[in-house]
């Protein structure tokens, strides 16, 4: 198949979006289409300062190269959560996160969690007692806390981080099956500041996992491949593999269901009480039953059609 912009051969297939591009090609679309979701979804300006959380995964490094390319101003802050899982997972993170900063001369924040609070998460959450076993609540917790903080102290406006759709969607879904009314209020592209909070922006929600995974690759990011141990057996992850299964069978399913979430949430049609609307109906003035169309019923309208229209021969 060709590229959609060139005579070259594509090398990303995108069923979801039917879009094919070559690798060069694909290298323009993935930061054009950042810069309309940042715009249409109000993120931030390019006179506001971004700090960017990185992990040394693919998502967060992609999300500081695009964002430099674009032109913003935006510096990259590293949390050290002092997970080792037998892989040394946060010393090959921040070892591949630095490496990244110092080729492309940009700015780090460093933030070690030992260092800062006297012993790293897996120990914070056994001493606490939060989470039962896995560390993950005090994780989450810590990395909010702390992202939060270095953003206020050092005056950066906005708060960005690379979750992307296969992520947004797993949180959706959870959320839905659990129908969190909260948390789903809450969820999306943008929270907007309060005080002392930073505004949080995440420019990547509508790219599916795989189209980071080919950015980094076709732009020779070198990312850390392996999850945190913890993530292991997780629930979020358990719900990624069930989109995954829908979205093999319906491409697109993924992102329908997560931008026909964020429509309705802003047209304020979720959780709207449906029942609330009876006040608006009135009798079919053929059959008398309720009904909400402006005049005959739906099932007059359709008997109506039914016989003026011929009758087909029926073959019984
Ligand atoms: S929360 Fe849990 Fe993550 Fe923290 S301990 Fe690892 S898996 S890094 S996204
Ligand atoms: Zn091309
Ligand atoms: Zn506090």
């Amino acid at each position: 198949m060709k590229c959609r912009r060139c005579e070259n051969k594509a090398s990303v297939h995108m069923r979801q979006h039917k879009l094919a591009l070559c690798k060069e090609h694909y290298l323009e679309w993935i930061p054009e289409q950042t810069e309309r979701f940042i715009k249409k979804y109000e993120m931030f300006t390019r006179h506001e300062r971004i700090l960017v959380a990185v992990s040394g995964g693919k998502d967060s490094l992609s999300l500081w190269d695009i964002l430099v390319r674009l032109g913003y101003q935006v510096d990259g802050l590293y949390l050290g959560l002092g997970i080792d899982g037998g892989i040394g997972y946060s010393d090959e993170s921040r070892r591949l996160t630095e490496k990244f900063a110092n080729a492309n001369n940009l700015k780090l924040h460093i933030v070690d969690i030992e260092k800062e609070y006297g012993q790293p998460i897996p120990v914070l959450s056994q001493i606490s007692h939060r989470g039962y076993g896995k560390p993950c609540a005090v994780c989450g917790l810590a990395k909010r806390h702390e992202m939060n903080r270095i953003a206020r102290d050092l005056g950066y406006d906005v708060l960005a981080t690379g979750h992307n759709l296969d992520d947004e969607a797993a949180v959706l879904f959870g959320n839905t099956l659990s129908w969190s009314g909260d948390y789903l209020l809450r969820q999306g592209p943008v929270l907007a500041g309060a005080q002392g909070l930073a505004r949080k922006v995440k420019p990547l929600c509508r790219f599916y996992e795989r189209e980071m995974t080919a950015y980094a690759i076709a732009r020779d990011i070198e990312y850390i491949y392996e999850e945190c141990p913890f993530a292991d057996g997780s629930q979020s992850i358990f719900y990624k593999e069930s989109l995954n299964l829908l979205e093999t069978a319906r491409p697109g399913v993924k992102l329908t269901f997560y931008l026909n979430f964020l429509e309705a949430k802003k047209s304020g049609n979720l959780f709207v009480d449906r029942n609330a609307g009876q006040a608006l109906l009135h009798s079919c003035p053929k059959c008398g039953q309720p009904t909400s169309a402006p005049d005959l019923c739906s099932f007059c309208r359709m008997i109506g059609k039914a016989s003026t229209a011929r009758t087909p021969d029926l073959q019984l």
